[in-house]
């Protein structure tokens, strides 16, 4: 029996020294020292021995066990340390190769004066409110004071998607800021900026979608005072500190008092030059106060309650902020257009 152990020895820790994987290592064990292997087959024997071999013996088999257990160890170790190098060898990385390109665009002119509009909006109070660009008339027109027969209301001008006129791209914000007062309590103080539709040809300055930023303060007692510092300090932000600004009488249907107002051209100082052409004066903004019935029809109390409101459009403030001559430029998306911002 004990030439039987000392051959299983030799055997095993051969076939253990030479084993090459981690799987070929697990059946070694399985076949030296698993519950139907060679070592446990050799003790299931030691019956059979005397009462002066069996301690002997059985000393000599789990000396045996220890050591093929250890070889089998370390085997398993050596082995992944193998496995390991290899795995680093195949996954190496040339961390010196050039990086591919990656092109990340611009931000679109539009969004930067949109951003800056928001930011001075926000400092004073105002929160943005978004509102749909498929609208009811109702919203549109009837609730701003527009007359069943407003010329604003014109097929020629206003795509409507239905035969009764019901239906229509909207052709202002104004209507988010009717559904503001219908669902909020004032105090209000928002803007709602936004696509816009009219029925207009392409050229240098018309275009069927622009953008509008329209603005809506509501509380006790808002003076055409609140309506001018608030505007002027917009116009102060956009244009610098010294800008100098005219409010001018105007009409629209949803205020009364209005009024568009001007900043005194920054090429010629209001003496008249090509970029003001020859007035002094660049429009800037409509405004006014809400009108009476407007806030009625939105179920606020215009003895309690007055407000005022404003309308600009980004795309021209855009012009005028990057001196960009030609509306078209900013939809055609030309990356060499773009690229200069
Ligand atoms: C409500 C009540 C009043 C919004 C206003 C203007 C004046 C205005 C134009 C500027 C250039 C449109 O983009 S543009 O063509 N807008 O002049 N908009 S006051 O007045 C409102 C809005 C909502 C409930």
């Amino acid at each position: 029996m004990k030439k039987l152990l000392l051959e299983l020895k030799d055997a095993s820790l051969a076939a253990i020294a030479q084993a090459d994987s981690v799987d070929a290592l697990e059946n070694l064990r399985v076949r030296y020292l698993g519950k139907k292997g060679e070592l446990t087959a050799i003790l299931k024997q030691m019956g059979a021995l005397s009462e002066r071999e069996r301690p002997v013996i059985g000393q000599l088999a789990n000396e045996l066990r220890e050591r093929l257990t250890g070889a089998i160890e370390a085997r398993r170790a050596a082995l992944s340390v193998k496995l390991l190098e290899a795995r680093l060898r195949a996954e190496k990385i040339d961390v010196t190769i050039p990086g591919k390109p990656v092109d990340i665009g611009k931000k679109h002119p539009l969004s930067t004066v949109l951003d800056e509009v928001e930011e001075i909006f926000a400092d004073m109070g105002f929160t943005i409110a978004e509102g749909p660009e498929i609208e009811y008339a109702d919203y549109n027109f009837t609730k701003l004071n527009h007359g069943e027969g407003h010329p604003a209301r014109d097929r020629q001008d206003t795509f409507y998607f239905t035969d009764d006129d019901k239906i229509l791209l909207r052709t202002q914000t104004s209507p988010v800021q009717v559904r503001v007062m219908e669902t909020q309590a004032p105090p209000i103080r928002v803007i709602s900026p936004g696509r816009v539709y009219r029925k207009d040809e392409v050229d240098a300055t018309h275009s069927p979608m622009f953008h509008q930023i329209e603005g809506l303060v509501i509380d006790k007692g808002i003076t055409m005072g609140d309506l001018k510092g608030t505007l002027n300090t917009l116009l102060r932000k956009l244009y610098g500190e010294r800008a100098v600004t005219r409010f001018r009488p105007h009409h629209f249907p949803f205020t009364e008092p209005s009024c568009e107002v001007d900043v005194q051209c920054f090429e010629c100082g209001g003496r008249g030059c090509r970029v003001c052409k020859g007035e002094g004066w660049i429009e800037i903004l409509g405004a006014g106060m809400v009108h009476p019935r407007v806030l009625e029809g939105c179920g606020i109390d215009s003895t309690a309650y007055s407000g005022f409101a404003f309308g600009v459009g980004l795309e021209r403030l855009t012009m005028r902020r990057f001196d960009i001559s030609d509306l078209r430029l900013i939809f055609e998306n030309d990356v060499r257009f773009l690229n200069q911002f």
